[in-house]
Formats: C-alpha cells, structure tokens, sequence
C-alpha cells in the first residue's frame, strides 16, 4: 500500500515464493523499486503483484520520492 509519500507497511517479511500485491491508493504515481525489481511508474489505484522466490533483505524505495524518505525493507525468508 501507498499513501502519502510512504508505504505502509515500509517494513515487512514474506516467505520464499510468496507474492506481494502493490497498490497505490494514494493520489499520485508512485513506485515500487528495489535492487532486482521495478514496477514502473503506478498512477493512482493502481495494482500490481511481484513474487519473490529467493531469500534475502531487500531495500526498496519509490523512485520519485526516495529522497523524501520513502523507503522501506522486505525480507524474503
Ligand atoms: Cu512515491
């Protein structure tokens, strides 16, 4: 999920193999970007479902707005 400027949640842990469903409801377009991932750029309400099939600690941020501190960290173990 993403609202102002921040994800919620910004932290979080899945299994190996498990999807995570985006959505942006938040009023402008945003991204979800981490080191081997990218969604693109999302427009208000959009949805969109990556799955992560190896283990590790990712950091992930929004293009536009990483220097405004929205980052987050997802765990895949
Ligand atoms: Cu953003």
């Amino acid at each position: 999920m993403m609202s102002p400027y921040t994800f919620n949640p910004k932290d979080f842990t899945i299994g190996v193999g498990d999807a995570v469903r985006v959505h942006n409801g938040d009023t402008i377009t945003h991204t979800f970007t981490g080191p081997s991932w990218d969604t693109g750029d999302m427009g208000p309400g959009a949805v969109k479902t990556l799955r992560f099939n190896k283990a590790g600690t990712f950091s992930f941020y929004c293009a536009p707005h990483q220097s405004l501190g929205m980052t987050g960290t997802l765990t895949v173990r």
